[in-house]
């Protein structure tokens, strides 16, 4: 029996600056899992062995008795996020503090005030931090849809929004799912220069430069990646900046208003030859409290390095044929 309002829970949330927030009943993606179990025998999650968690089939195996799955976004977009970081580019979900940290604490504080509300609730809160398919959930909870690009996007803020979750054994009053609104378009299939994503809604992690750069572990990047790097070092946000819901965010001026998503120093002014030589004290020292710090300073300096090898061996080659 509900006993806590589905609009009380959702003004708490806006208490706690989260931007959005949608319900849905933990039954929404019972019928849903096939596509995980597809993509993950395709090979699509690489050596991403930690997405084989048979809990992220089956949310009650994560809090038995779970009945609502409430699902919040907080919007990253800062209005002075720029790709480029001197000649090194950095994707602008790592561009501020690390949202498991920025989400996460107020989160965690939702989910004990459910508790306390309603006593003998038991709530429990993520920030991709357990085994839960988050677009998927968000787009049932009516946040927004997945797109083509793979991405949860909303109407409001595109997709430059994290994603976050209370699960609970409260009863509450759901929304309904979002609607898609890709439509005819293709921007993102065509923008992405490694065709990572298979087909709409499917990447392929293994050809995706989010993943090489940030969590592949092995000492070299695949040379058809370096082909295709072209400077990211940490993710890649090229099927998002071509996103018409992305741009229209932009026009309308939804930038976040969360001071800890804007960029830090000194990450403006980096060099692709300081970032291969970063030493491990230096890494260390400058991604306190950021997320890149999960690419790791070995994959930093791997990642610069690629991408000034490439560019040597092609201004080399081009230097030889010129001569000719
Ligand atoms: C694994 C992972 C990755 C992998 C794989 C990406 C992917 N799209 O799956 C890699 C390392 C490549 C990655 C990259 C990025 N990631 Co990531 N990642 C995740 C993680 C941990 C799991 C995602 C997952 O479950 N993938 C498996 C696939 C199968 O699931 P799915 O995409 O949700 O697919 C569902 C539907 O599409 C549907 N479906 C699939 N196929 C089909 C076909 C049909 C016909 C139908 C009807 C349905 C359907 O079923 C699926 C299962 O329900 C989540 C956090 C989490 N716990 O959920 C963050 C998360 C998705 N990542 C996030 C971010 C920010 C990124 C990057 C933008 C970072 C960057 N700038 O570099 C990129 C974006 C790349 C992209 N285009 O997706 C955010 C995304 C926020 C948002 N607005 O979408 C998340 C949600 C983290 C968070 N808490 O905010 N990521
Ligand atoms: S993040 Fe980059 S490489 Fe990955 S799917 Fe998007 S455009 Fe392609
Ligand atoms: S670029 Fe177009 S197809 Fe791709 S996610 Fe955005 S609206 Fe959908």
């Amino acid at each position: 029996m509900e006993s806590l309002s589905a609009g009380a829970v959702k003004a708490k949330a806006k208490s706690l600056g989260f931007h959005k927030l949608g319900i849905a009943p933990a039954s929404a993606l019972d019928q849903d899992v096939e596509h995980l179990r597809r993509w993950l025998d395709l090979g699509y999650a690489a050596d991403m062995d930690w997405m084989h968690d048979s809990r992220r089939q089956d949310i009650r195996q994560v809090l038995p008795d779970v009945k609502s799955v409430i699902v919040v976004a907080m919007n990253y977009n800062s209005i002075q996020a720029t790709e480029t970081h001197g000649d090194a580019k950095i994707s602008r979900y790592a561009q501020g503090r690390d949202y498991h940290k920025v989400l996460g604490k107020p989160l965690h504080h939702f989910a004990r005030w459910i508790d306390e509300q309603v006593p003998g609730t038991t709530s429990r809160s993520y920030v991709d931090t357990g085994p839960i398919q988050e677009k998927a959930w968000a787009q049932a909870a009516g946040i927004g849809w997945i797109g083509k690009n793979a991405c949860l996007i909303t109407l409001e803020y595109g997709s430059w929004v994290f994603l976050g979750e209370v699960l609970t054994t409260l009863q509450l009053t759901p929304d309904l799912p979002h609607s898609n609104y890709c439509g005819t378009c293709t921007r993102c299939l065509t923008a992405c220069p490694t065709q990572a994503i298979v087909k709409p809604k499917i990447i392929d992690s293994r050809r995706c430069l989010a993943y090489q750069t940030i969590e592949n572990r092995s000492k070299e990047l695949p040379s058809e990646i370096v082909e295709s790097q072209n400077n990211w070092v940490v993710g890649c946000d090229l099927c998002q900046t071509c996103c018409p819901y992305n741009q229209r965010a932009e026009r309308q001026g939804n930038f976040t208003d969360i001071i800890d998503f804007e960029p830090r120093t000194p990450w403006p002014d980096l060099s692709l030859e300081k970032l291969a030589e970063i030493s491990d004290e230096q890494f260390d020292l400058w991604t306190r409290g950021s997320a890149i710090r999960r690419v790791k300073a070995q994959g930093l300096r791997r990642n610069a390095a690629a991408v000034l090898k490439f560019l040597h061996t092609k201004h080399s080659s081009h230097n030889q044929k010129g001569a000719k």
